[in-house]
């Protein structure tokens, strides 16, 4: 049975509509990727958070109904909420409460498979979700019987000595994790002949593995989801297309991610910062302007991340899917910026200037 889920958005730029729209599609793929089945959207405009509860106190009220009408379970907010609202939150609307951050990682955590990534996602939650237990913890004990006060106040700071512990340790042992990575990024470019790295990034669905399968041979999953892929994946590129490049595959990004978030990913990161080349791979297969909004986007996360601007190749993919129309207005749109990157369209279904590409490297 699908979880019932109401999606709550506060839009604090009146103005902006794009954004919004990009925004909330958006957290209706994440919800419904993760098997919620979508009752209802509220959406509040006002320039203004609340600290209490993020939206409005008649809002509140409004979503409160709609959750006993409805028999809703979950309700999903857009904007990440502090621990205190989100306490606040289910307390007052005394149902589930999940913001895009937990969505994410809820999304990431199903998906994981592999150690690094799930010793990643665990302390991500951890750090996550630790000051809204601590809150519940902290409201629990105060409101106990007084005699009772002192064993709640035991177990309170047991639950923080095991919080801590548990954390040093994910972090040492990526710590060991991350030094073996940059071991094995020394040793490829050392040999006699050094091996040129190139990562596939860019969003997840942009056809990053897709790419990387038939530039190598691999047979790795491909799927509509998002991060169907997570950890990264090494693999030298087809003898007959050309010697010594080694291509990675790696974890996507989702637009207006929290930069937190995506550095949890640290030793995905590493790929990218260490790459020779870094192809910025963009699927032709959304709206013009949701293209243009993300590949703005994209490059502040480059930003954000450490990625020398320097080293990214422009790969929009999945021309299969548009028409020679919606090329030409793109490179209208974005003529000013594109101009700094080398830039390439191709099909990774149909083949389509994928000999060009390989020229590229
Ligand atoms: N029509 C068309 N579909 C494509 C093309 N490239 C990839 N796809 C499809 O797009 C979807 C996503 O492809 P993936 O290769 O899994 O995308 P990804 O970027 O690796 O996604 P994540 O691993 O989730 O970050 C799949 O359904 C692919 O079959 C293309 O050139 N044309
Ligand atoms: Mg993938």
């Amino acid at each position: 049975m699908k979880k019932r889920a109401l999606l709550c958005f506060l839009k604090t730029d009146i103005h902006d509509h794009k954004r919004f729209k990009l925004q909330l599609e958006e957290l209706k793929r994440l919800a419904i990727s993760m098997g919620y089945q979508i009752i209802e959207t509220v959406i509040q405009t006002r320039n203004k958070k609340s600290s209490r509860y993020l939206l409005g106190s008649g809002k509140i009220e409004e979503i409160k109904e709609l959750i006993e009408t409805y028999d809703i379970e979950v309700a999903l907010f857009y904007n990440v909420l502090t621990s205190k609202q989100n306490y606040n939150l289910a307390t007052a609307l005394k149902c589930e409460i999940k913001d895009r951050y937990d969505l994410i990682l809820d999304i990431f955590e199903q998906q994981s498979a592999d150690v690094v990534s799930k010793l990643q996602i665990e302390l991500a939650q951890e750090l996550k979700n630790f000051p809204k237990h601590k809150i519940q913890a902290h409201k629990k004990y105060k409101t106990e019987h007084a005699q009772f006060r002192s064993s709640g106040e035991f177990a309170y700071h047991s639950k923080i000595r095991a919080h801590d512990k548990r954390v040093a340790k994910i972090r040492k042992e990526l710590e060991n994790l991350k030094r073996r990575k940059l071991r094995q990024i020394a040793d490829r470019k050392k040999g006699k002949l050094p091996l040129k790295t190139i990562c596939i990034s860019g969003y997840y669905n942009a056809g990053k593995t897709t790419l990387f399968n038939i530039l190598t041979g691999a047979n790795k999953p491909v799927s509509k989801e998002p991060f169907t892929t997570l950890s990264s994946k090494y693999q030298r590129l087809k003898r007959k297309l050309g010697e010594n490049f080694v291509l990675i595959d790696t974890i996507g990004f989702v637009y207006d991610i929290d930069p937190s978030l995506i550095k949890s990913f640290e030793l995905q990161i590493l790929d990218m910062q260490y790459a020779d080349k870094v192809l910025y791979l963009i699927g032709m297969d959304d709206e013009l302007e949701v293209i243009v909004t993300k590949f703005y986007y994209g490059l502040d996360l480059f930003d954000e991340i450490g990625i020398d601007k320097s080293k990214i190749m422009v790969i929009f993919n999945k021309i299969d899917l548009c028409s020679d129309d919606k090329i030409i207005v793109l490179l209208e749109k974005l003529e000013k910026d594109l101009k700094y990157f080398p830039y390439l369209f191709i099909s990774a279904k149909t083949l389509k200037n994928i000999d060009l590409l390989v020229k590229m490297f």
